[in-house]
């Protein structure tokens, strides 16, 4: 067992890799995931053989051991509008809650560049795209479960030079326009995420605030270190911060890491928090294998609030 800071990696890990798929893919990594009719469904992508992602999905009775499904989730359009802006494929989905329905975000890519697309889904059966709802270079997107003064909440992280890979907030009447938007979180400089931060799964309830696991990166000589973190947002203002922790939660240290595809990776897109106060948070590792691994929720909270590092 391995116990950095707070939370715990399962020991059996990697729970999910490319040889648990029944069709040809190279990697499973950054999934999406969520508790559907007391199931866990993982909505995983991989890289196919021409190095475009697709994503899969994945079920398991007990939150550690998956049966992947005959075929694919969901792949890059064919037609219409998403068509185009799916050219190079579908990435990183992320699985919110909301109202009585699952928004499903993922990373479209095109010769146009990166940019988000939202889907929805009830049944995990039938996915409905809605619309493309960022422009380029603007990803990592999460949904809040609930409204704010009757308007859906989301985190983002556009990039420029000037405002570098950063968490801003956004908001929206109808899920399709976005805007009133503004940045809340910037990497912190000579910190373990001081290169670039962005959202990771989407937050869910605490009783002292929305708690937000994040990645964020550090640039070394060998490479670039992703690593994950803890924010927690106002409960009834998720764009007010009310701490993040100083130190990050979970690092890459396993073999499978360490090394693989994009070595020195963990990333999440997904995080089920249990009704006995832990919280399972997923993650890619080296944008290879999937893993998993448990906290305290209570912990995580305490470290935001208790040692924590400044929001801007
Ligand atoms: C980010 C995204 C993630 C990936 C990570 C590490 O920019 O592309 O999908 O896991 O880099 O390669």
């Amino acid at each position: 067992m391995n116990i950095e800071n707070k939370s715990i990696k399962y020991e059996k890990n990697p729970i999910l890799t490319k040889n648990d798929v029944p069709y040809p893919v190279t990697t499973v990594h950054n999934a999406g995931m969520v508790k559907y009719n007391n199931r866990y469904i993982m909505l995983f992508r991989s890289h196919t053989h021409n190095g475009r992602s697709i994503i899969g999905r994945a079920d398991s009775s007990d939150g550690f051991s998956f049966i992947v499904h005959p075929e694919p989730f969901l792949m890059p359009a064919s037609d219409n509008v998403f068509a185009e802006y799916e050219e190079f494929g579908i990435e990183d989905l992320r699985i919110c809650p909301v109202e009585d329905k699952y928004l499903l975000t993922y990373s479209a890519y095109s010769r146009h560049g990166v940019r988000i697309a939202l889907a929805r889904t009830r049944d995990f059966e039938n996915v409905e795209r809605i619309a493309l709802i960022t422009q380029a270079d603007l990803r990592n997107v999460v949904i809040f479960p609930e409204k704010f003064d009757g308007r859906y909440a989301r985190l983002d992280r556009p990039h420029s030079e000037i405002s570098p890979w950063s968490i801003w907030v956004s908001y929206s009447p109808d899920l399709i326009h976005w805007g009133d938007s503004r940045v809340i979180m910037k990497p912190v400089s000579y910190h373990w995420d001081e290169m670039k931060i962005g959202p990771g799964a989407p937050p869910f309830k605490t009783n002292k605030g929305w708690l937000h696991i994040y990645h964020g990166v550090f640039k070394t000589m060998a490479g670039a270190v992703y690593r994950l973190g803890a924010a927690l947002h106002d409960l009834s203002d998720p764009g007010k911060i009310i701490g993040i922790a100083d130190k990050w939660i979970l690092q890459p240290d396993a073999p499978w890491e360490v090394s693989g595809y994009v070595p020195n990776v963990v990333f999440t897109c997904g995080a089920i928090p249990e009704d006995d106060g832990m919280v399972k948070i997923y993650w890619g590792g080296a944008d290879t294998v999937m893993c998993v691994g448990t906290a305290v929720i209570d912990d995580l909270v305490q470290l935001c609030l208790s040692d924590n590092r400044p929001p801007l």
